[in-house]
């Protein structure tokens, strides 16, 4: 367990320190598409309301056999009060941890800074999606299976937990 989240991190780290474009991307899991997912495939995506947080279009990106990592994207809403999402994590069984990233064009390459948090303005979204905010999935168990969902398990600082499944999909 220790080793792999190490290699993960090690992953991480030059991905987020190498010139390499599109080679950096993969080791990130986030590398923007230029296709988006069809409407009917989004229908399918994780959606759950509580207190003034409305989460949709919840997502786990498909990665090729033996990545380590992945990436989750998402929209939330807040309707009303501003909250802040505090943490995220997905099932041992599944990743060995999940963290908040942001990916920006620094220098004319995509690279990614950890958040301690991301904030949801006042009745409005945050969108957590490629080449932006995302959760970063983390020393991946085993090799993803296209449909299957994932519990989703986000904290914010008002709204507490927030339970999400969110297919794996393509895209
Ligand atoms: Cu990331």
């Amino acid at each position: 367990m220790t080793t792999i989240t190490r290699r993960a991190i090690t992953t991480i780290a030059i991905a987020a320190t190498t010139a390499g474009g599109a080679a950096t991307a993969v080791a990130h899991g986030d590398m923007p598409a230029s296709t988006s997912p069809t409407p009917s495939t989004m229908a399918k995506a994780g959606k759950a309301t509580k207190a003034n947080i409305t989460v949709s279009k919840a997502v786990v990106r498909m990665v090729p056999p033996g990545s380590a990592n992945t990436a989750a994207y998402m929209n939330i809403r807040s309707k009303g009060m501003p909250d802040r999402l505090l943490r995220a994590s997905v099932p041992k069984s599944f990743a060995m941890k999940t963290e908040l990233h942001r990916s920006m064009m620094v220098d004319g390459q995509m690279k990614m800074v950890q958040q301690k948090s991301i904030a949801i303005p006042r009745n409005g979204t945050r969108v957590l999606k490629m080449g932006s905010f995302h959760l970063m999935i983390m020393g991946l168990t085993g090799n993803l299976v296209a449909g299957k969902r994932i519990r989703i398990t986000l904290t914010f600082q008002k709204a507490g937990r927030v339970m999400v499944s969110a297919p794996i999909m393509e895209m």
